[in-house]
């Protein structure tokens, strides 16, 4: 399997977030790109290669890229994006790093929010409360580039998938994670929707040689299987009837406020969002049946086209999270996702357990290629 990764995916490297009311290392780390890919390259049975990707910000500039992000996020959003850090070095801040200190909430508010506003030159600290939800997404000088780049990872995944019809999967080696970046909102680690900018690309590719469509648009199924829900991946495709958003997380947890069983989609989307919320403490066992019950849903869908983001903050080491899963099932899981028996984009969500998140990744893509 190829295993797509970019040296640009170690530049941005925040010191801090703030999490459960402490100051905190920065969890999602550089070195986590690194740990995966040796893995991946030690392999005993040599089923890695690696293919390494080089762009220039003008590339990751270019109109076309763009133009393709445009259709999952807000141009006030990716100009944030761009221009925040230096706005806010520009007006003295902290050069680590802008993080938000109020958030935007309609309910704060005593008038309309554009009229006050207007009044006032909105500075670097208050962009980033009206585009952050957290306080684990600051914007260094390094984000916007790194971000590109990842989601830039996704579709090249696609594409390599497209030239060569008998692979049946490649892995995009994401960092930034992208499943909690909503339209015009950064947290979680994530800024930019890597897997559904990938999917929007892929059915632009596809539309003419589909033979399964929903409206007209290919139809793309996504399995979120990273422990937490991915409000943003959902959020993007919740009224489109061409993609099926499927999502295995934690709960109670972390975002807190998405990812119950009762969000199925909106519109003409209703039933292409299927939420399997599970317990705290949830094993192998119960998380491979819920697993086997999510890939049923989605082979009667029948999609042409399957992304998985790909977290492995599952596992029962992993400092954030509550799960009871051991290095044994991510195999299994990575089977289960191979009786799709279509083309399957990994794209690397979270995973924060430094000494297994290599482990984890190489057992699903492993098995899946099994
Ligand atoms: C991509 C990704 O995995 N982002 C996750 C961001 C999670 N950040 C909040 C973690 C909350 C930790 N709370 C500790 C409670 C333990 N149950
Ligand atoms: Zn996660």
């Amino acid at each position: 399997m190829l295993v797509v990764h970019s040296p640009l995916s170690t530049l941005h490297a925040p010191k801090y977030e703030v999490l459960s009311g402490a100051l905190v290392p920065y969890f999602e780390s550089p070195t986590r790109v690194q740990l995966i890919l040796d893995c991946l390259l030690a392999d005993p049975e040599s089923r890695f290669t690696a293919l390494s990707q080089e762009w220039t910000l003008q590339e990751l500039e270019e109109d076309s890229f763009r133009k393709l992000i445009s259709e999952v996020h807000g141009e006030d959003y990716l100009d944030f994006l761009r221009t925040v850090y230096s706005r806010w070095v520009g007006e003295g801040g902290n050069p680590d790093a802008v993080l938000p200190e109020t958030f935007l909430r309609q309910d704060l508010l005593l008038e309309p929010e554009e009229a006050s506003a207007r009044e006032r030159q909105a500075g670097a600290i208050e962009l980033a409360g009206r585009f952050s939800f957290d306080l684990s997404a600051p914007v260094t000088a390094e984000t916007y580039l790194c971000a590109l780049a990842s989601a830039r990872l996704a579709v090249r995944s696609v594409e390599l998938l497209l030239e060569d019809r008998s692979a049946k999967g490649a892995f995009a080696l994401c960092r930034p994670p992208g499943h909690h970046a909503a339209p015009s909102l950064c947290g979680g680690y994530c800024y930019l929707s890597n897997v559904a900018i990938a999917t929007k690309w892929y059915q632009q590719q596809a539309s003419s040689s589909s033979e399964s469509t929903a409206e007209g648009k290919p139809k793309v199924a996504i399995l979120d299987i990273d422990y937490h829900h991915g409000n943003g991946t959902s959020k993007v495709f919740y009224s489109d009837p061409s993609v099926f958003y499927v999502s295995l997380h934690g709960s109670p947890d972390y975002p807190y406020f998405t990812g119950a069983s009762t969000e199925v989609g909106a519109g003409a989307g209703v039933g292409t969002n299927l939420n399997l919320p599970l317990p705290l403490g949830t094993n192998d066992e119960e998380y491979l049946f819920a697993l086997s019950q999510a890939m049923n849903r989605i082979k009667s869908w029948s999609p042409e086209f399957l992304f998985v983001s790909l977290g492995v903050d599952t596992f029962i080491g992993d400092p954030l999270t509550d799960f009871k899963i051991t290095v044994d099932a991510y195999e299994k899981m990575g089977r289960l996702i191979a009786s799709g028996g279509v083309q399957t984009v990994f794209a690397m969500e979270g995973g924060y357990c430094l000494d297994k998140i290599g482990e984890c990744v190489r057992g699903v893509l492993a098995g899946f290629e099994a």
